[in-house]
């Protein structure tokens, strides 16, 4: 069972979240391509071979995915939108994808429902991808374009924007691990994205402040980073991994600097002159939020710096083989009021996991539990003094999971990619139960 909604303020919004890669059809509606259609026209990228070109098909079946949200109880929707889709080549225009956007907002409004903003998640248009794409520092005032130009047209109706989702993602995972788009292994390129995405996204506050935009964020990654043992090299692998997950985006935004322990590996790579760029990257932020799905255990990896590797742990998994380790959740929350963002509002922009019982496609017990020791681990850290305002599910649907494909399912409501039919499961009852109470 989850917790009673009395357990939490009044104002305390709870909301859905998807995104638009994962769930629209990217080859519909006049999108050009992005970076994720051709990493995943690559073979190999994605356990599956799919891709996103048809997804949810939320594109056309977007009014039954607002009333889902809405029949479920939520407050609040968190989507993103499409960058390829609103300019196919990066800079110009498709009036088509504009006027989409349009229509869901209006859809959400309609049904009372809040929209969350997420300007950009991870569908960078392939013609800035051929051009360096995040290791290229233009991209920073493309960005900020893509912004005011969504902006002017959806601004007048938002609840709440963020810039950007998870940076270590976009810029780490994808161009040092070389798991997402663009699929680099190589530092220079991932050091250079370190950078350019907060100057990005600090870029695009700017132009967004000056277009009148309020309640701005963005919404960033934890990850706990434990030592596998207690040997001092164990220590160190978790040490320099939490600098680079957990610090270093959420220190430079606060003015606090990059880590050191990230800069010993990073800092030679980075582009010249970066550190003129720290305070443009320091805007003030209205609220954070925080995606939250499990820790990792590093042990020491002799050779090359980061010098660490991932070992698997001891609890229990989900379909991901992600740990669960809902205290992890109250420990970061309180973590970034301490160390970091003081009184900010946070919130809980992410948080779900992938799971599969059985074969009836309904039946997630298993989920309920997730969601309810999260909603507890949330409970606690606002026990002890954290201001946080929301608490968002990720997500709405099963859908396109990168480079896992279709096969983990993090959906409160089933989907059948064939048909693609839509059946709530047991957890969104169990929501609409809370909610509507
Ligand atoms: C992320 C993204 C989502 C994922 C989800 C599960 O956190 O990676 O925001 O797009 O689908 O987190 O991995």
């Amino acid at each position: 069972m989850l917790p009673p909604r009395s357990d939490f303020p009044a104002d305390f919004t709870f909301g859905a979240a998807t995104s638009a890669y994962q769930i629209e059809g990217s080859a519909q509606g006049g999108a050009g391509p992005s970076h994720w259609d051709t990493f995943a026209a690559t073979p190999g990228n994605i356990i599956d071979n799919s891709n996103g070109s048809r997804a949810c098909d939320h594109l056309n079946l977007w009014p039954q995915d607002l009333d889902l949200i809405c029949d479920a109880g939520f407050d609040a929707y968190r989507f993103s939108t499409s960058w390829a889709r609103v300019m196919p080549d990066g800079v110009t225009v498709n009036p088509e994808g504009l006027d989409f956007y349009d229509r869901l907002v209006d859809g959400m409004l309609e049904r009372g429902l809040k929209p969350f903003l997420t300007y950009h998640h991870w569908d960078l248009p392939a013609a800035l991808a051929d051009k360096g794409g995040w290791q290229n520092r233009d991209v920073a005032a493309q960005f900020a374009d893509l912004c005011t130009t969504i902006h002017d047209r959806l601004g007048d109706r938002i609840a709440s924007a963020a810039t950007l989702n998870e940076p270590w993602c976009m810029a780490w995972l994808s161009h040092f691990l070389g798991h997402h788009a663009p699929g680099l292994r190589d530092i220079r390129a991932a050091s250079r994205a370190m950078h350019h995405v907060l100057l990005a996204h600090s870029t695009a506050m700017q132009s967004l402040r000056a277009a009148g935009a309020k309640n701005l964020g963005i919404v960033l990654n934890f990850e706990t980073q434990h030592p596998a043992d207690d040997s001092d090299g164990a220590r160190r692998a978790a040490d320099v991994q939490d600098a680079i997950y957990n610090q270093w985006f959420i220190r430079a935004i606060m003015g606090q600097g990059y880590p050191e322990a990230a800069l010993e590996g990073i800092g030679p790579h980075l582009p010249d002159r970066w550190q003129d760029d720290m305070a443009t990257i320091a805007q003030p932020l209205d609220w954070l939020g925080v995606n939250y799905y499990t820790r990792h255990l590093n042990a020491p990896a002799p050779g090359l710096w980061p010098n660490a590797r991932d070992v698997p742990g001891p609890l229990p998994k989900t379909q991901m083989d992600w740990e669960i380790r809902p205290e992890g959740l109250s420990e970061f929350l309180v973590r970034l009021k301490t160390d970091h963002t003081g009184d900010l509002p946070l919130y809980v922009t992410e948080n779900g996991m992938a799971h599969a019982e059985g074969d009836l496609v309904t039946a997630d017990t298993g989920r309920v539990q997730f969601i309810a020791d999260h909603l507890r681990a949330c409970k606690s850290a606002m026990d002890q003094g954290v201001d946080l305002r929301g608490f968002f599910y990720w997500s709405l649907l099963d859908n396109y999971e990168w480079g896992w494909g279709y096969g983990p399912r993090f959906g409160l409501v089933h989907v059948d990619y064939d048909t693609m039919a839509r059946t709530p499961k047991d957890s969104w009852h169990a929501f609409r139960r809370m909610l509507t109470a």
